[in-house]
């Protein structure tokens, strides 16, 4: 290791050990995760480059009820071909560590990926933010069910009354589950350290946790490959891949 690295893993080493040492004096921790919690685990991000026929597609393009009222079978082949994704691969290291943390403090872990990776950890209290790619619901009667057929027929349809039925998430322009939005605010603001892992911190109201985070006095620490939105605002930030970084803050 050339000198100029080494002293960059000693830096890195010293703000885990800070990040350790304020899990380990916590009663509560709150995380608000993102796509990058899951890039190891071999899931595209949202906004990294994709080496796959959907890197053409932003998001906002696809994650949209407009999109879907224009051309659902797209959409569906979007979500279909991201429900293979998931179920052929599984959680990481960084997964296995923040559920190991459970161990030690009492952690909700607020989720935007849809990948249902963290429960499948054994994190035991997840707020799924943006829903469940494993949920389908009815865009004509409402029901909702968990299917996790893979493939599915594209579009599917409802048993119940052959309405078109759609992906059970939250797309642009969608309101947050209102009692996830509260479960999430009073995990924030009644933590005493919240770990932000992966996220561009781009989407809102999900960004503004980190915010609501240091209004109230909560520190912020923040796992990244690089700098995000949020960067600027948190007090500790560790880059690198989450899957090698987070499982050295487990006390
Ligand atoms: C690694 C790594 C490794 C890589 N280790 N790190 C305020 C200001 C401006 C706009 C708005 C605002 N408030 C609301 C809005 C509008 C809009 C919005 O935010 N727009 C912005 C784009 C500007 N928000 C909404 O519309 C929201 N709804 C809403 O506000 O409703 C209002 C309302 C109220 C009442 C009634 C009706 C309406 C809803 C937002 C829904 C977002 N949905 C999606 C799709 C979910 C389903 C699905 O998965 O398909 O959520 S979009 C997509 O973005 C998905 C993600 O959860 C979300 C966030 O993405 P994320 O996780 O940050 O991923 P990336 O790819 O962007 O970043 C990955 C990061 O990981 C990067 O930083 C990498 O560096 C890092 N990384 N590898 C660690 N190994
Ligand atoms: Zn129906």
């Amino acid at each position: 290791m050339t000198p100029d690295k080494e002293g960059i893993q000693k830096v890195i080493q010293e703000k885990l050990a800070r990040v350790r040492d304020l899990v380990a004096a916590a009663d509560r921790v709150a995380v608000l995760s993102g796509a990058g919690i899951s890039a190891a685990s071999g899931i595209p991000t949202f906004r990294g480059a994709q080496d796959s026929m959907w890197s053409r597609y932003r998001p906002e393009d696809l994650a949209t009820p407009e999109a879907f009222a224009r051309d659902p079978e797209l959409v569906w082949r979007w979500y279909d071909w991201r429900r293979e994704l998931i179920a052929a691969s599984g959680p990481n290291p960084a997964h296995t560590a923040l559920a190991r943390l459970e161990d030690h403090t009492d952690m909700t872990v607020i989720t935007q990926n849809v990948d249902g990776y963290h429960q499948q950890s054994g994190s035991r209290k997840v707020l799924e933010f943006h829903g469940s790619i494993w949920r389908i619901r009815c865009t004509a009667c409402g029901d909702e069910i968990e299917d996790r057929r893979v493939p599915l027929p594209i579009p599917p349809r409802c048993d119940k009354c052959g309405g078109l039925l759609r992906p059970g998430v939250v797309w642009f322009g969608e309101g947050i589950d209102p009692d996830i939005m509260t479960g999430s605010t009073v995990a924030v603001s009644e933590s005493r350290v919240l770990l932000v892992i992966g996220t561009a911190g781009m989407v809102h109201p999900a960004a503004g946790l980190a915010d609501l985070a240091r209004a109230n006095g909560v520190p912020v620490c923040e796992f990244n490959v690089e700098a995000s939105l949020l960067t600027p605002h948190v007090d500790i930030f560790i880059p690198g891949d989450a899957a090698e970084t987070l499982p050295r803050i487990v006390p």
